[in-house]
């Protein structure tokens, strides 16, 4: 009875998300149909994106659209260029060239390639008097009348590695060629992480081809196969989530009742403290029951060990779980969950390509003690008593009846007719097709024509090169303009102790955790742990080999990995990747992951005071060689005794 904290935010998307809609009005812009990119573009640029890895992963399901386009691309022969510090898969498979600049580092390259541009007199005048608001501003701080600093090449060069001339080979290239930016999303989860896909718009709109076929610049084409056309018909809702409380809450509420998520273990610890977010300030309330439902924090919050020690603030802990993940590890009381093969659901397909709807039909009988997340959400709802609030009256199959009729309705006003129900039912899928002016879709083409008529939704209507609004708020880490600011932790302010930046991008083993309790961490492990990715300069200073058990640690944690010496991640940087299940344990009086959790090392600071997002890259590290005895990897044990 003592309410809800609600959580806003995402882990995906936090600082694009948050910083997007100042810039261009929304914060997952849609992106130029792969037609016209593959029509019209000559060359691509992969920016901090390893499609070929992430793509396959969908908010809702997928068709896996994305990988016929990128076969088709490297069919065509399009120039590709990726701009990461690994040599990533899909660089691999296109035979892209590779430019490293260190993580973190984007906005420094990204202003010495705006500064060339302004240099050289290429920028696009017209498109940025006609299309954006304060460049004036933005080239002032180019151009160091801001703040007595001039963003040249030479000067980005010093920040990121990559050397003046091909910061300036690259913006002449791209400038000079009808060129399509593809961002991935790992450059966001960053520290400041806001700025990089601001200056990524900042950079395309200098260069002027945003809005015309094939040109600008695209921002999911590396998650749920964005840029697929997207096809004509109803999307399903979802059950009610905004049911009132059936009885108020009698208790005084202290606190705000929504927190950005990623700062939910400060939040644990800290009751009462007033935090900065997007130009509010929220006061954390005081959590003493948590349910964690379908979500591994102690896999996917930064600073594990910190994490650790916050979870044991709240009272009570549930988790419901479909396994025993390092999380449920730590509950109070689990409640095991049904996976989507033991009860029946639905879906939309494709989260921008709409390509249709499939019906999850059950596959086999809950296994064990398992029920579906509604069944037990509904029996919980019967014991708060508000199950009628919550059910609606309807059990699962209702739901799913309901959820299709109104697409079928929405099918009706739109002019798409859906099959009834059995006939859907019993085939399991219906498909929609695409429209011939989806295929030809190319992102802010009718803003680009009259952005009086086609104005975005943003303070000025055009695209925001400076924001006053964001300036308003007066933040340090986050200012009107995109910005370069050093990561407090990263190649440029490595220390003596930790002389290696951590990146712990995706896996192409694993969805995040999933699935490392199955015989996919076969495929991801050395010696039982984890690979770390070392270059064979870092590993050779330290005498380090491919399959070497090393201790990798800074001053929040220490984790066990498996060396692989390798010159795909640039010198300087090391690569754990995401998703091992933590396996704590006291080694010779130190609290170590013997498995290779990444987060085990990262930071648990706010991108800024805007977004508050996770940061997953940049932490510092030092890597040695591990002499000790080998502990067993233990997290994929069974749970010792089941209590009923
Ligand atoms: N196989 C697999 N696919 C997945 C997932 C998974 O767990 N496994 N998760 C899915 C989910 S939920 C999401 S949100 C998406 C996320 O997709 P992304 O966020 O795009 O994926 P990441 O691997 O975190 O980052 C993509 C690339 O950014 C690079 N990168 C990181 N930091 C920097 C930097 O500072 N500069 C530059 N230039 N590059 C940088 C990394 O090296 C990596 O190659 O992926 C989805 N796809
Ligand atoms: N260092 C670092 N940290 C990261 C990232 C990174 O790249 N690097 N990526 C971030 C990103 S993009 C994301 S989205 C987050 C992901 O963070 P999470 O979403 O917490 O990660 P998952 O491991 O996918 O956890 C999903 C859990 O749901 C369970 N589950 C699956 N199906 C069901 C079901 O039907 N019912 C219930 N009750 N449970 C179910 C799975 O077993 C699993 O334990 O991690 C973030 N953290
Ligand atoms: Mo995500």
């Amino acid at each position: 009875r003592g309410g809800f904290i609600q959580c806003i935010n995402s882990y995906s998307t936090a600082a694009i998300s948050r910083i997007l809609p100042y810039v261009v009005g929304t914060g997952d812009p849609r992106s130029t149909s792969w037609e016209m990119v593959l029509k019209h573009s000559e060359r691509v640029i992969l920016w901090g994106a390893d499609p070929l890895v992430t793509n396959d992963i969908d908010w809702l399901t997928t068709l896996h659209n994305g990988a016929g386009y990128f076969r088709a691309l490297k069919a065509k022969g399009t120039k590709t260029i990726s701009i990461n510090p690994i040599a990533t898969d899909t660089a691999e498979y296109l035979g892209s060239e590779w430019i490293a600049p260190r993580p973190g580092t984007d906005c420094a390259m990204m202003l010495g390639m705006i500064h060339e541009l302004v240099r050289t007199k290429k920028t696009d005048e017209a498109f940025l008097a006609k299309c954006t608001y304060g460049w004036p501003e933005l080239r002032d701080y180019v151009m160091g009348k801001t703040d007595g600093i001039e963003k040249t090449p030479a000067w980005a060069a010093q920040e990121c590695g990559v050397p003046a001339e091909k910061i300036v080979e690259l913006v002449h290239d791209m400038q000079s060629h009808r060129t399509m930016i593809m961002m991935g999303w790992g450059i966001q989860r960053i520290q400041y992480g806001e700025q990089s896909h601001w200056m990524g718009f900042a950079l395309a709109a200098a260069l002027g081809q945003i809005g015309l076929p094939g040109g600008g610049i695209g921002t999911n084409y590396a998650y749920s196969n964005g840029g697929t056309p997207m096809a004509y018909g109803p999307f399903l809702g979802g059950i009610s989530s905004s049911v009132k409380p059936v009885k108020a809450s009698t208790l005084p509420w202290k606190g705000s009742k929504v927190i950005p998520v990623a700062r939910f273990a400060d939040c644990f610890v800290n009751p009462g403290k007033v935090i900065d977010f997007n130009g509010t300030k929220v006061t954390y309330p005081e959590v003493r029951l948590v349910m964690w439902a379908g979500g591994n924090p102690f896999a996917h919050q930064p600073d594990t060990m910190n994490l650790e020690r916050a979870w044991k603030k709240p009272e009570t802990v549930i988790v419901t779980d479909t396994v025993w993940t390092a999380t449920a590890r730590h509950a109070d009381i689990v409640l095991p969950a049904a996976t989507a093969f033991e009860h029946a659901d639905i879906t939309n397909i494709g989260t921008y390509s709409n390509d249709g709807i499939v019906a999850m039909q059950q596959a086999i009988e809950p296994q064990w003690e398992s029920k579906s997340d509604y069944w037990i959400f509904s029996q919980l709802a019967e014991r708060l008593g508000c199950q009628e609030a919550f059910t609606e009256g309807l059990d699962e199959m209702g739901w799913i009846r309901r959820l299709y009729g109104d697409a079928q309705k929405m099918g009706e006003r739109i002019g798409v007719k859906l099959p009834n129900f059995e006939d859907f039912w019993k085939k399991g899928y219906v498909l929609f097709d695409v429209r011939e002016k989806d295929r030809k879709f190319v992102a802010f083409e009718d803003f680009r024509k009259d952005p009086k008529a086609h104005s975005l939704d943003t303070e000025s209507g055009l695209i925001q090169l400076y924001s006053p609004q964001i300036a308003g708020y007066k933040y340090a880490d986050c200012l009107g303009h995109p910005s370069y600011f050093v990561p407090s932790e990263g190649v440029n302010t490595k220390t003596q102790d930790t002389p290696l930046a951590l990146m712990a991008c995706k896996s192409r083993y694993r969805m995040h955790s999933q699935l490392d309790g199955t015989t996919s961490h076969h495929f991801a492990n050395i010696e039982d742990r984890e690979p770390c990715w070392i270059n064979p300069a870092d590993a050779k200073t330290r005498g380090i080999e491919s399959g070497d058990v090393v201790l990798v640690r800074n001053k929040r944690g220490a984790l066990l990995a498996g060396a692989y010496v390798t010159d795909r991640v640039m010198p300087g940087v090391v690569v754990v990747h995401h998703g091992a299940w933590f396996a704590p344990m006291d080694v010779n009086g130190r609290r170590i992951d013997v498995h290779g959790n990444s987060n085990t090392l990262t930071m648990d600071v706010p991108t800024s005071s805007l977004a508050c997002g996770n940061i997953a890259s940049t932490a510092l590290v030092e890597v040695e060689k591990w002499k000790g005895e080998l502990p067993r990897v233990y997290v994929y044990d069974q749970p010792e005794r089941v209590l009923v």
